[in-house]
C-alpha cells in the first residue's frame, strides 16, 4: 500500500504520449512501480496498476474483434464495479464512444435512449438481460453482453479469452469519447457529445487546480454513469496516479471507516448532509484528507459552515454540468488571478471560472452584467462539449451567435470574482445529485387514464436538498387516487424521478396569460418536507 504513497506518476515525471487518446493520457499517469494497488474496494478486493492496464487491454481487444463500425457506441447499464470502469476505460483504450446508463433507468428510458443512441454493443446486468436483449436487438445493437458486480458476466468471460498485449487506437482531439443523456426541458432527452479532447482537457485543468498528487488516496462513492463520478473523480485520481478507495454505493459509515486513509473525497450535498448526521464524524478522522469536493447541486451554507466546525475542513464547491464537465471552482491553493481572494474558498458560491474556461452573465438583452447583476450564465472553452446527438436544431438554439453555450442557470459574479448560481431558468428539479425534469414526469403523468393535466415543482428537502411534488387534476367526472398515481409511475420511471408527495387537485393555479403558475404550487408545499431554509 504505502508503495504508492512513494511513487512518482508518469504524467508528473513528464513522461508524453502519443495521439489525442485520452486513455494514453490516463495511462501516462500510471505510477512507475505498477505493482503497486490502484484500486482496493470495500469488498476487500486489490487491483494493482498491471491490473489495470491488462484487463483494459484485453476488454479493448475484445470490442476490437467485434468488427465494429467507427464511433459505435457501447451502452453500459450495470452496477458500479472496478470492472464496469475497466470497461469504460476499454472502451476508449479502442476508440469507440461510451454510453453510461443510471442503473435506477426502467424499460421506458432504456428502449429511448437506444432507439436514439443506436449503440452496436450493449451491456447490462444478468437479471436485465431478457428485456434489455430485446430492446437492443430489435434497434439493431449486435451484441449483447452481461457483466455483474461480483466478477460475473459474459463480457469478462469473453474478455478473459483475449490477448493482454494492446495497442491503443489513435484518436483525434475532436473524435467522440462519449454521450451523456441529459433530460430537456421540452422534449425526450438529448445526448450530450463529449470528444477527447473535452474531457483531457478538464482533466488536466483539475489536476492542477486541485492540486492532485501520487500521494492521493481518492474515496470513490459515487456512482459511474454521471459526469461526477466518471470523469471529475476517476479522472483526476488516474491522471495522478492516486489510489482509490472504490465504495460500491454510498453509505455514510463506510466513508467515515475510510477517511482516516484517504486525502481526496467528492460528493454531493446530499453525501455531506449524511455524513454530518454522523456522531463519529470527528477531526480526528480527518486528519490526513486534504482536500473534500462539493458539486452537481447546490450546497446550503449550513452545511458548508457545519462541516467546517466538525472537520475543520472547508468544503471546495465547484460547478459543472454534462454538457460542459467543470466551469467553476473555488480555489485549492493559491488562484494568482484573485489576489487576496486567490486562496478563499468562499460558502455560498462556486468559486472562478476555471483556467481556459470563459464564464459570463449576460441580460435578456446579451450584454454582459455588472458584478452582483443576476443574469444567464453562457460558457466557452476547450471543455464545451461538441453538440448534442443527432440534434443539429436544438445544439444551435443552445449557442449563442458569439459561441457560447447557455446554460441554463442563472447567476452572477460578485465584486472579487466568485460565481454564485441563483437559480436556474430551466424548469429542472436537482434532487440528491440527479437531475429530475418536471416536463419529462408530467408528461407520463397526462398519459394516464383520467388526468386531464399535471405540474410537478421542486420543494426543499433536508436530505436530498430538493425533492419533487405532483399536483395531478382529473378529468371531469372521474376519480383520482394518489398512491395509485405513484404506483403507476414507478412501473415506468427511474425511482429518483417518482414525485415524493403526489395531490389530487380542482385546477392548476394560472396567471392571466392561462400560464400554470408554478411558483404558486411551490410556495404552497414548500414546506412539506422541510421548513429549514
Ligand atoms: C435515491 N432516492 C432518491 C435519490 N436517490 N430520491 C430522490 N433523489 C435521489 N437522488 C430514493 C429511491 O428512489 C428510493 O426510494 C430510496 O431513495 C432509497 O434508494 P437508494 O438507491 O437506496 O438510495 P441511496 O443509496 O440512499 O442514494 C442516495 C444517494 C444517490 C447516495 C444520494 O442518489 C446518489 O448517489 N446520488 C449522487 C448522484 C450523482 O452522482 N450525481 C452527479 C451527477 P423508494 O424506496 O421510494 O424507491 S453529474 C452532475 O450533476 C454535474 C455534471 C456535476 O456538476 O457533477
Ligand atoms: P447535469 O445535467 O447533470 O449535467 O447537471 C448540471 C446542472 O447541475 C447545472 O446546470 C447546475 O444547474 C447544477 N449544478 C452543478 N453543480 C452545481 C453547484 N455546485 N451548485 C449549484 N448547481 C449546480
Amino acid at each position: 500500500m504505502n508503495s504508492v504513497m512513494t511513487t512518482t506518476s508518469a504524467a508528473a515525471r513528464g513522461v508524453s504520449h502519443n495521439g489525442q487518446n485520452l486513455f494514453n493520457a490516463l495511462r501516462a499517469g500510471f505510477p512507475e512501480t505498477l505493482d503497486a494497488c490502484a484500486v482496493e474496494t470495500d469488498q476487500g478486493l486489490a487491483y494493482s496498476w498491471r491490473d489495470l492496464e491488462r484487463a483494459t487491454a484485453m476488454m479493448a481487444n475484445l470490442l476490437e474483434s467485434l468488427d465494429l463500425p467507427a464511433g459505435a457506441r457501447i451502452a453500459v447499464q450495470v452496477e458500479k464495479s472496478v470492472e464496469a470502469m475497466m470497461l469504460y476505460l476499454a472502451t476508449l483504450r479502442a476508440g469507440y464512444v461510451f454510453l453510461p446508463l443510471n442503473t435506477a433507468y426502467k424499460s421506458a428510458e432504456i428502449d429511448y435512449f437506444v432507439q436514439n443512441a443506436e449503440p452496436s454493443v450493449v451491456v447490462c446486468s444478468a437479471a436485465n438481460f431478457g428485456w434489455i436483449s430485446k430492446i437492443a436487438f430489435t434497434n439493431g445493437a449486435q451484441h449483447v453482453f452481461t457483466l455483474d458486480d461480483d466478477r460475473t458476466g459474459t463480457w469478462l468471460q469473453r474478455a478473459a479469452q483475449c490477448s493482454d498485449q494492446h495497442t491503443v487506437a489513435l484518436r483525434e482531439a475532436d473524435d467522440l469519447a462519449a454521450i451523456l443523456y441529459t433530460s430537456g426541458t421540452t422534449g425526450r432527452s438529448k445526448g450530450a457529445m463529449l470528444s477527447h479532447a473535452n474531457l483531457l482537457s478538464n482533466a488536466q485543468v483539475l489536476h492542477d487546480y486541485w492540486d492532485w498528487r501520487a500521494g492521493d488516496v481518492l474515496i470513490h462513492a459515487l456512482p459511474i454513469f454521471h459526469v461526477h463520478g466518471l470523469f471529475v473523480a476517476l479522472h483526476g485520481a488516474l491522471l495522478a496516479g492516486s489510489k482509490m478507495i472504490w465504495l460500491a454505493k454510498f453509505d455514510a459509515k463506510t466513508v467515515l471507516q475510510h477517511l482516516p486513509q484517504a486525502t481526496v473525497f467528492m460528493g454531493v450535498p446530499t453525501l455531506y448532509v449524511r455524513m454530518l448526521a454522523e456522531p463519529a464524524l470527528t477531526p480526528a478522522l480527518t486528519g490526513r484528507m486534504r482536500l473534500f469536493v462539493s458539486g452537481s447541486a447546490p450546497m446550503l451554507l449550513e452545511t458548508f459552515t457545519a462541516w467546517r466546525e466538525r472537520t475543520g475542513h472547508t468544503i471546495l464547491e465547484r460547478y459543472g454540468m454534462s454538457e460542459t464537465v467543470m466551469l467553476t471552482s473555488n480555489p485549492c491553493r493559491q488562484d494568482a488571478r484573485y489576489g487576496v481572494h486567490g486562496s478563499e474558498r468562499r460558502g455560498g458560491t462556486v468559486g472562478f471560472p476555471l483556467p481556459g474556461v470563459s464564464l459570463r452573465v449576460c441580460d435578456e438583452q446579451g450584454r454582459e452584467c455588472t458584478a452582483g447583476e443576476v443574469g444567464a450564465i453562457e460558457v466557452k472553452g476547450s471543455n464545451v462539449f461538441c453538440g448534442y446527438w443527432r440534434m443539429p436544431e436544438k445544439t444551435a438554439e443552445e449557442f449563442t451567435a458569439d459561441g457560447f453555450f447557455k446554460t441554463g442557470d442563472v447567476g452572477k459574479f460578485d465584486a472579487d470574482g466568485f460565481v454564485t448560481i441563483v437559480g436556474r431558468s430551466k424548469d429542472l428539479i436537482i434532487s440528491g445529485g440527479y437531475n429530475v425534469y418536471p416536463a419529462e414526469i408530467e408528461s407520463f403523468l397526462n398519459e394516464l387514464p383520467g388526468v386531464a393535466e399535471s405540474a410537478v415543482v421542486g420543494v426543499p428537502h433536508p436530505d436530498f436538498g430538493e425533492v419533487g411534488v405532483a399536483v395531478v387534476i382529473p378529468r371531469n367526472g372521474v376519480q383520482l387516487d394518489a398512491a395509485s398515481i405513484v404506483d403507476r409511475l414507478k412501473s415506468q420511471l427511474a425511482n429518483f424521478k417518482i414525485p415524493k408527495h403526489c395531490v389530487v387537485a380542482a385546477e392548476l393555479p394560472r396567471n392571466a396569460m392561462g400560464k400554470v403558475q408554478k411558483n404558486v404550487l411551490r410556495g404552497k408545499y414548500r414546506d412539506l418536507f422541510w421548513s429549514g431554509t
